[in-house]
């Protein structure tokens, strides 16, 4: 039975990774970080089957013990600071876990590894946020990085990490440049679940409002459980290689807003949304769209679920959630 390690358990696409691991029949170990993580008991009830372990991402000795107790021929590194706007208000802790939490990681595994360092297969969690001020459209895996947030530029540097250790050690590591992909398990921060929260409360009449920043930003939004495996597709191949991860469609936050309300039957959201500079970003990406034909041609994955099938899922999960939570 092959081994899985997978670091950032606790999040969107840690869950969903899991679930696909425990289906393949691996044996699957999760990596929690902090003494009495909140998050810990939302793994234990989703996916029973993985071994949790205790490390941090900037802590290279946990990241060893994590790595001699799970023996992986896989690991997942998903763990990250992962929410852009944060990053700006924390430069520096971003760098250090997202961008240096890396080198801490893909050392730790050639340490372990003992010369033989292609014996563990790794997945680095690349973003699209890396492409920032886009120098071609659609992205692609040759596409000039030009980052935008220190979230962006944390990515950078664990991503040319990722490749260095490839071409220096030999090790199997690849990168999936993963475009958005959002689900009901996405945290209430990201704009898709703060929009179907928020849409599902005002349909239900608890709540008046939601207040957002830039509507004309596109991003190229697919579905966290399509995008999870890609993620395993690419540490199957002989060879380890980068793969941009995406729909090939870009649309509007103004686009995600009129499908969003026209799930609960509501043509004019405009009552309903006011705009608060608080949520504009120093500096923004303005449009990214994927050109996923490298994963289509090598990966075989395409995405499954379409943005308007992804919208309408999340507005109906948080429906169901939030009548549950008003006691309907
Ligand atoms: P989430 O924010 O949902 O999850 C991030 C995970 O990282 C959480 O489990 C978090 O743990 C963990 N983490 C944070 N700090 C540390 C640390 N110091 N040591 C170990 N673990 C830590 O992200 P997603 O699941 O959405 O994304 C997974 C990965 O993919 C991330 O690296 C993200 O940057 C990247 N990515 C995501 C995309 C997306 O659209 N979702 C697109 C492209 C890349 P805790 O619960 O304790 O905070
Ligand atoms: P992103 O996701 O920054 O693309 O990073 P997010 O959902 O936070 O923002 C998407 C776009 O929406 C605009 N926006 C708002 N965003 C938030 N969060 N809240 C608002 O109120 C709001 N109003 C407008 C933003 O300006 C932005 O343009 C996600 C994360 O998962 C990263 O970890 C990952 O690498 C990238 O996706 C790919």
């Amino acid at each position: 039975m092959p081994s899985a390690l997978i670091t950032g358990i606790t999040g969107q696409d840690g869950l969903y990774l899991a679930e696909l691991l425990l289906a393949k029949g691996y044996d699957v170990y999760g990596l929690v970080r902090g003494q009495n993580n909140p998050k810990r008991a939302l793994v234990e009830e989703t996916v029973p089957g993985v071994r949790l372990l205790t490390g941090d991402l900037g802590d290279m000795s946990s990241l060893l013990r994590a790595l001699e107790i799970a023996q992986p021929d896989e690991l997942y590194n998903l763990g990250a600071i992962s929410f852009v706007a944060y990053s700006w208000e924390n430069a520096r802790v971003t760098s250090e876990v997202t961008g240096m939490g890396v080198l801490n990681l893909l050392e730790a595994v050639r340490l372990f590894a003992r010369g033989e360092p292609s014996r563990i297969r790794v997945y680095q969690a690349s973003s699209s946020e890396m492409f920032g001020k886009v120098q071609e459209v659609p992205q692609r895996e040759s596409t000039l990085l030009w980052p935008r947030s220190p979230y962006g530029v944390a990515k950078v540097f664990a991503h040319y990490m990722t490749i260095n250790y490839r071409e220096s050690y030999g090790m199997h590591a690849s990168s999936g440049i993963l475009f958005n992909h959002e689900s009901p398990r996405r945290g209430p921060e990201f704009v898709t679940r703060k929009i179907s929260i928020a849409v599902a409360r005002i349909a239900l009449g608890l709540q008046e409002e939601v207040v957002l920043g830039n509507l004309e930003a596109k991003r190229d939004w697919g579905y966290a459980g399509d995008y999870v495996d890609a993620m395993w597709r690419m540490l199957q191949q002989p060879e380890a290689d980068d793969y941009v991860v995406a729909t090939g469609q870009t649309h509007s936050i103004r686009d995600l807003l009129d499908l969003a309300f026209r799930a609960v039957d509501i043509d004019d959201w405009t009552p309903y949304v006011r705009l608060d500079p608080a949520f504009m970003r120093p500096a923004e990406v303005d449009m990214l769209v994927g050109d996923p034909s490298k994963a289509r041609a090598v990966l075989g994955w395409k995405p499954e679920v379409d943005f308007q099938g992804l919208v309408t899922l999340m507005v109906e999960h948080d429906l169901e959630e939030q009548r549950r939570l008003a006691g309907r």
